[in-house]
C-alpha cells in the first residue's frame, strides 16, 4: 500500500513513523509512506498557502491552488482509490474505516490547518473526510499520524500472529479482557487462579466473559 501525506509540516510525522511497528512495516516494504510539503507547490514568492476569508471573520483559509498542484502532480503517476481530509467536521473514524481503508491500493490524505480548505476543494477532489474525535487539534497532522498507524498495523504480514490485529477491542465489538504477566503474586497482588491453570478453553471462556463484563462497564454503546 502506498500512502501520500500532504501537509505544511512534514516534520511532524518524523517521530511516529520511525519506530515500532510502522517503521518495520516501511522496511519490509509492507507500505510506502511519502509526505509532501504543501509549501513546495505554491506559485506565490512567498510559497504562500493560505489567505483570507472572502466576506472577512477570523482565520485562514487553505488555498486551492497548491493542495490541487501536489494532488494533480500524484495523480499523474498513481491511482487513489481516496483523496481523505481530515477535518474535526468530518466523520469520526472508527476501527471499522480502518479496515475498510487497509484494504485500499492508494491513498492520499490532506491534513487542513486555519480556518480549513477551501470548500470548492471538497466538494470536487476530497472523496472522504475524516475527523478522529470530538475535541479540537491544532491540525489534521496528528489526526493522520493516528489514521495510519491503524491502517498499516492491519496490513498482511506487518503484526506477527502473536500481536495478530484480530484480538485487538473493538475488531470483535468488545474491549480486550486484563492482562497479567510475571511474578504471578506481586507482594500479595495476585493473578486470577484461572490463568495459571493452564486450561486453555475455561481460559479462553474466562477472558470472553470478562471482556463483555469489560464493555458492559465501561462502553455499553458497543453492545447495541
Ligand atoms: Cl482530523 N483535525 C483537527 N484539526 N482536529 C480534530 C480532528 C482532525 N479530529 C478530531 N479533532
Amino acid at each position: 500500500m502506498r500512502i501520500d501525506i500532504l501537509t505544511i509540516f512534514p516534520e511532524m510525522f518524523d517521530g511516529p513513523f520511525s519506530h515500532s511497528i510502522i517503521k518495520r512495516a516501511k522496511e519490509k516494504d509492507l507500505v510506502e509512506i511519502h509526505l509532501h510539503n504543501i509549501r513546495d507547490y505554491s506559485t506565490d514568492k512567498h510559497r504562500r498557502v493560505d489567505n483570507y476569508p472572502f466576506g472577512g471573520g477570523a482565520g485562514m483559509v487553505m488555498m486551492i491552488d497548491p493542495i490541487l498542484r501536489c494532488i494533480e502532480e500524484l495523480k499523474k503517476k498513481n491511482e487513489y482509490d481516496e483523496v481523505i481530509f481530515l477535518t474535526p467536521d468530518g466523520k469520526r473514524f472508527e476501527q471499522t474505516a480502518a479496515n475498510k481503508l487497509s484494504t485500499m491500493k492508494n491513498i492520499i490524505l490532506l491534513c487542513g490547518h486555519y480556518k480549513g480548505i477551501d470548500e470548492r476543494l471538497r466538494e470536487q477532489v476530497i472523496t472522504r473526510e475524516i475527523s478522529i474525535g470530538d475535541y479540537v487539534l491544532s491540525g489534521g497532522e496528528l489526526a493522520a499520524a493516528v489514521v495510519t498507524d491503524s491502517i498499516v498495523r492491519l496490513l498482511p504480514g506487518v503484526l506477527g500472529d502473536e500481536t495478530s490485529a484480530l484480538s485487538d477491542s473493538f475488531q470483535d465489538g468488545l474491549l480486550s479482557p486484563p492482562v497479567y504477566t510475571r511474578p504471578a503474586d506481586y507482594k500479595g497482588w495476585k493473578v486470577p487462579d484461572i490463568l495459571l491453570s493452564g486450561h486453555d478453553r475455561k481460559i479462553a471462556e474466562w477472558r470472553h466473559e470478562k471482556a463483555v463484563e469489560r464493555t458492559q462497564k465501561r462502553r455499553p454503546d458497543l453492545l447495541k
